[in-house]
């Protein structure tokens, strides 16, 4: 194997490395403007995009609303990442971390932030009661795989996705390492969906709302272009497990939210009532 690169004693950062995303990474945090936040009617206010990160969310939101939960209602407003729009003061006010999603809940005395996905999905659904089992054992187990989620997606998006899809070049190693573990991942999902209807039992809970869009969009929208490079076909009960959340009308609404490309069926970039999805999905022919 040969390699070309040594690393300097002290790493600096060195003009921009290409790929997607170059142009925004940096290696420090906080605000680099100012900007107020935009606040709609509804107390529940989420900063985001419609990325799996950020469909997560929407998703439980639409969930929640089906079920007849009117104080779940929303304001959704667009953060566009390649624009560098999670670097605004008022943003990093509800995220120190400068990444979607971030919501922040007005309907107390004192607003309450909630940032990191995984925290949000919790957050909602304690506040709802609704998606989590009461259930210790059933309730731990739902836990369990939504901090597997939040723990193994970033090797499936950070590693495979950006090296196989965003990299400037195509290198082995790192595509090797991160097709493998993509496919282990795949292949626990297997296995316990082999004998599970949902991820976490029988209940279809924040697990699942946690896991789909990142290995659901993989199996049924080809996510990386890599179905068929991580053969995802082969993960037989992954692929019934994704194509049933699919086909939830609640999981429809919540993925075309925060969305500013694709079909114009598919674009609901602002959400302040279920209106603005209902118009939107009604130009699907
Ligand atoms: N662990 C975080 C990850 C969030 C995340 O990575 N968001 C990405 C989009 S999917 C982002 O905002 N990236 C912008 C950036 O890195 O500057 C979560 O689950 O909320």
């Amino acid at each position: 194997m040969t390699n070309q690169y040594i690393p300097p004693k002290v790493w600096v950062m060195d003009g921009e490395n290409g790929g997607k995303f170059a142009n925004i990474n940096r290696p420090t945090a906080g605000a680099r403007y100012e900007k107020v936040l935009d606040v709609g009617t509804h107390p529940l206010q989420l900063h985001s995009l419609a990325t799996p990160n950020g469909q997560k969310v929407t998703i439980l939101l639409e969930e929640l609303l089906a079920l007849g939960i009117s104080a779940a209602e929303y304001d959704a407003y667009i953060i566009n990442i390649g624009d560098g729009e999670q670097f605004s003061s008022g943003f990093v006010e509800i995220n120190p971390n400068s990444k979607i999603p971030a919501l922040l809940d007005r309907s107390g005395d004192t607003p309450i932030r909630v940032f990191e996905s995984g925290a949000i999905l919790l957050y909602l659904a304690e506040k709802f009661g609704h998606f989590l089992p009461k259930d210790i054992a059933k309730r731990t187990e739902a836990m369990n795989w939504l901090f597997w989620l939040q723990g193994s997606a970033p090797y499936l998006g950070g590693g495979f996705g950006h090296f196989y899809a965003y990299a400037p070049e195509k290198f082995e190693y790192p595509i090797n390492r991160f097709a493998m573990e993509a496919k282990r991942q795949l292949d626990v999902l297997d296995k316990q969906l082999a004998n599970h209807k949902y991820i976490a039992g029988d209940e279809y809970t924040i697990a699942d709302i946690a896991i789909w869009p990142w290995y659901g969009n993989l199996i049924i929208n080809n996510g990386y272009d890599a179905a068929e490079f991580l053969d995802v076909a082969s993960y037989t009960h992954v692929v019934r497990w994704a194509k049933e959340i699919a086909q939830r009308e609640a999981v429809k609404r919540g993925v075309i939210v925060n969305r500013s490309w694709g079909e114009e069926w598919e674009q609901v970039p602002k959400r302040h009532s279920a209106a603005d999805i209902d118009l939107v999905m009604s130009k699907k022919t």
